[in-house]
């Protein structure tokens, strides 16, 4: 494709993913910066209006609207030559890039999703009814989030000690695709250096990368503070 990729970035949202790897690509792209509500903290009506599913990020190009994180990043890495950011289906680390590629958008954001929902959501309700509904959450964070979510990062764990990158030897899209969850995750206690150091150390090699600093300077915000 030759027309000109535009990113409609969303402040301190999920395109950050986008804009850290197009950074880091080093390729030419338009970027378009969107403040986020002051009230409601949602993208703003004319965001709304580019994105096919309303959400953060899109990108345009010619007669192409995208959405879903992990697509565009696809649609970049198909029309970006000689770029290294996906191991080749021959490489050892393909099967391992392939799972976190997919494993970040298919059960860990909904597992973090879920959590942030439920939580959320106990602050709407009256007051009378936040035991029982605290007692619910905490049941079904026992019993179907937490598991789940300790066997992920539990995984990526041991598979951050044995290759620094998530996609294995090499730094991968699959990095920057995580690196919202991680680092959010972070953020939240998720994850600390008591129980995940390969976890930690890992933010910290994704954050010394020269490519952090240039997105975070233009996604507007001295430091990290994401929102889903
Ligand atoms: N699975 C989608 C999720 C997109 C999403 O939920 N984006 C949030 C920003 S982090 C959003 O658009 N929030 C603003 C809103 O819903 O108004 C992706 O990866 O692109």
């Amino acid at each position: 494709m030759s027309q000109t990729l535009t990113l409609h970035h969303l402040e301190y949202s999920q395109s950050f993913r986008v804009l850290w790897m197009l950074e880091e690509l080093g390729t030419p792209y338009e970027l378009i910066v969107y403040n986020r509500d002051a009230k409601t903290r949602a993208a703003p009506d004319e965001y709304k209006a580019i994105s096919p599913l309303g959400t953060a990020p899109v990108v345009t190009q010619g007669d192409v609207a995208l959405a879903e994180s992990s697509a565009i990043m696809d649609h970049i890495l198909d029309n970006t030559p000689n770029q290294t950011l996906r191991p080749e289906p021959t490489s050892p680390d393909r099967a391992r890039y392939l799972f976190w590629w997919h494993a970040t958008q298919g059960s860990l954001m909904p597992l973090q999703l879920m959590n942030v929902v439920l939580t959320l959501s106990q602050k709407q309700l009256p007051f009378f009814m936040r035991p029982f509904v605290k007692l619910y959450v905490e049941g079904l964070n026992s019993l179907f989030i937490q598991p789940r979510l300790t066997r992920l990062l539990d995984k990526a764990e041991a598979d951050l000690s044995t290759a620094p990158w998530f996609g294995g030897q090499k730094l991968s899209a699959a990095d920057f695709l995580i690196a919202y969850n991680l680092i959010v995750g972070a953020e939240r206690g998720m994850i600390d250096s008591a129980h995940h150091p390969h976890c930690m150390a890992w933010i910290e090699r994704m954050k010394a990368l020269p490519s952090f600093a240039t997105a975070t300077e233009k996604d507007g915000r001295p430091s990290m503070g994401f929102s889903y």
